[in-house]
């Protein structure tokens, strides 16, 4: 890694003499980013080559010495100091090496809301030589039991208020033989124990070293579920350097040990754990924690906490945007937000509406292997393939039949490159800087996930299953999930580029565009399904009018229907699942339904003749 820097830098002087910046507009932000980036992974390396290694718990137990005062996490009314978690997590692995009988290389499951209990608990578990499996406290019944079976978790920490689901499945679990305890003070369950009140009378003192002997940086730290598009959820594995890498995102935005950073977003994934709480851990700052995203309270919890950096992903900064304006939107200290899936026209609108925030828009996936961060301030853009970070993260951006769902390839049966301005998935190749450690008792879906063969024989890359496109500056854009793209008339429709343009209509808040099947007709036929500005009507005519003015015919939805929310994930990401399965059936869909009629210029109100005429194809879409 040294040499790749000091050649790099060599190499660089070199042109510098031969070249002036205009040629380069962007050579010192490239070169600033591989720096960063080049800098962190140098850092983590080598903190974790040292034997006993260095990996994030220690890490964050030196800030512990240094800072013991300084807050950790703000709940609440509550404030847990580095000092406090630090002997609380003692006191907690303590008990697990005695109570659970704990052995380095086991895996806990939590099974947790969003609260400070996750945090020691986390750095207890991992005081113990032991991973944690982060369950999404959404998940019940089988879907619960098969997460548990995928991390081969053998115990479950769970909190009171999850008490419905977990009792839902305890008999299957004490069949498994899984052990569950709260981490409350009293169980309700009889035969669960709650284990608070040893954890509060246990020592504080440091925990022997042994515990920790065997760890290196590719032990496995934490699992966490990726839900994918279909089916059970995956167990991605975390590895210590993984975990430090991921905690280093913040650094390399800006994240400083004065910083207030404000998670909102659930513990059970990766943005709120590692680069949230990771972050803070990495750097030494205080993570204002809160149990659920609110819109309303979310500027007012920035001013009571002094926040600093916010995250977020998705949907969440469009939630903000639609909040009612009030006079003190600028008033905050809140000058940094990391996070991903922000699209540009809310990008442009958050800032004008909440001031010079600088935003740290990156792409990666919990169990990807490299990413992108926007580090010049282009609009809209997840990055820039910048030639440095290329030769240490190398990908390529390849055709993808959208229809039979895999890359193209060519006569000799590789992958073909796109050209600037063409859509592409994203492939990421698998190295040694670049590993990738899939899915923790699945290696059918692991080995899914990689693409072999892609420019020559042998070469193995990780199928990021996204669509990006590379302008000609090389600013890179995250398109589509390929699961989002569907094609109609033979041609591709990108669900985020028509929702993008239908999210400007004026009565429209927000929009979620998706495929339907239709008999008889190949592709998908385009559907939207929209949430109304308050005391705004739909109006078929202007929105036909204005589609058929911005949008090719064949991306222009057909069908169009009106909720009263729209369902998203615990991410903040849209859910189509439902909407696909539904279509357009009037008799399924009670929601107001539209249908895009080309004769009356309008969208119209669905009814059951439009209906049967569609079924039995005399009706022309
Ligand atoms: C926020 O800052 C003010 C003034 O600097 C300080 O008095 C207050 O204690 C801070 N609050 C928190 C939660 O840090
Ligand atoms: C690091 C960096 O330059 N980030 C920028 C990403 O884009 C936004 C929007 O222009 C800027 O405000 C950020 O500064």
């Amino acid at each position: 890694m040294l040499g790749v820097v000091t050649a790099a830098a060599a190499g660089l002087l070199l042109l510098l003499l031969l070249l002036r910046d205009r040629l380069f507009p962007f050579l010192w932000a490239d070169l600033g980013a591989f720096v960063a980036l080049a800098g962190a992974s140098l850092r983590c390396r080598r903190r974790l080559s040292r034997r006993p290694a260095v990996t994030l718990l220690e890490v964050f137990q030196e800030h512990a010495r240094r800072q013991p005062r300084r807050p950790l996490l703000l709940f609440q009314d509550k404030r847990h100091t580095y000092g406090d978690v630090e002997q609380l997590s003692s006191r907690a692995a303590r008990v697990f090496s005695q109570r659970l009988g704990l052995q380095p290389g086991q895996t806990v499951a939590v099974f947790l809301p969003n609260e400070p209990t996750y945090v020691w608990t986390w750095l207890a578990l991992a005081k113990l030589g032991c991973a944690m499996a982060c369950l999404n406290y959404n998940v019940r019944g089988q879907a619960l039991l098969h997460a548990l079976a995928a991390a081969r978790a053998t115990f479950v920490l769970a909190s009171t208020e999850l008490q419905d689901a977990l009792e839902e499945v305890l008999p299957d679990l004490q069949r498994d033989g899984i052990k569950v305890f709260y981490l409350s003070s009293t169980s309700p369950t009889p035969g669960v124990e709650a284990l608070l009140p040893a954890i509060e009378t246990a020592s504080d003192e440091p925990l022997p070293g042994h515990y920790r002997a065997g760890i290196t940086a590719s032990s496995k730290a934490i699992y966490i579920y990726t839900s994918g598009t279909t089916g059970l959820p995956k167990a991605a594995v975390i590895t210590e350097q993984k975990l430090m890498m991921v905690a280093n995102l913040g650094r390399i935005c800006g994240l400083r040990a004065t910083d207030h950073i404000y998670t909102t977003l659930p513990l059970y994934h990766s943005a709120g754990l590692l680069i949230g709480v990771g972050g803070c851990l990495e750097v030494g700052a205080t993570c204002v924690l809160r149990a659920k995203f609110s819109a309303s309270q979310f500027w007012d919890d920035c001013r009571r906490y002094n926040v600093t950096v916010i995250q977020y992903v998705g949907e969440l900064m469009r939630y903000l945007c639609n909040t009612p304006k009030r006079d003190n939107d600028q008033k905050h200290r809140v000058r940094l937000a990391v996070g991903n899936g922000l699209r540009a026209e809310v990008w442009k609108e958050f800032l004008q509406r909440f001031g010079p925030i600088s935003i740290w828009e990156f792409y990666g996936a919990t169990e990807g292997n490299a990413g992108f961060i926007n580090y010049t301030g282009k609009i809209g853009a997840v990055g820039r393939a910048n030639a440095f970070l290329k030769s240490f993260a190398p990908f390529e951006l390849i055709k993808y039949n959208v229809e039979q769902d895999e890359p193209i390839r060519d006569e000799r049966g590789f992958c073909i490159r796109v050209r600037p301005g063409e859509t592409g998935l994203l492939v990421i190749k698998i190295t040694k800087n670049t590993p990738f450690y899939g899915y923790a008792g699945d290696s059918k879906k692991t080995e899914k996930k990689i693409l072999r063969d892609v420019l020559v024989k042998g070469d193995a890359f990780f199928n990021s299953g996204d669509l990006l496109m590379m302008d000609h500056e090389k600013f890179v854009y995250f398109q589509d999930r390929v699961g989002d793209t569907f094609r109609w008339k033979g041609e591709n429709v990108a669900t985020t580029e028509v929702e993008a343009t239908l999210a400007m209509v004026n009565f429209i808040r927000e929009v979620n565009v998706y495929g339907v099947s239709v008999p008889g007709c190949e592709g998908k036929c385009g559907m939207a399904a929209i949430r109304l500005k308050p005391g705004m009507s739909f109006e078929g005519e202007n929105l036909y009018a204005f589609t058929r003015e911005t949008l090719p015919s064949y991306a222009a939805p057909r069908f169009v229907r009106i909720q009263e929310a729209l369902e998203i994930t615990g991410t903040f990401k849209q859910c189509k699942g439902n909407l696909v399965r539904e279509g357009f059936d009037p008799d399924i869909i009670k929601d107001p339904l539209f249908f895009r009629d080309e004769k009356m210029k309008s969208y119209v109100p669905m009814n059951a003749d439009i209906y049967a005429a569609i079924q039995e194809a005399k009706l022309n879409l």
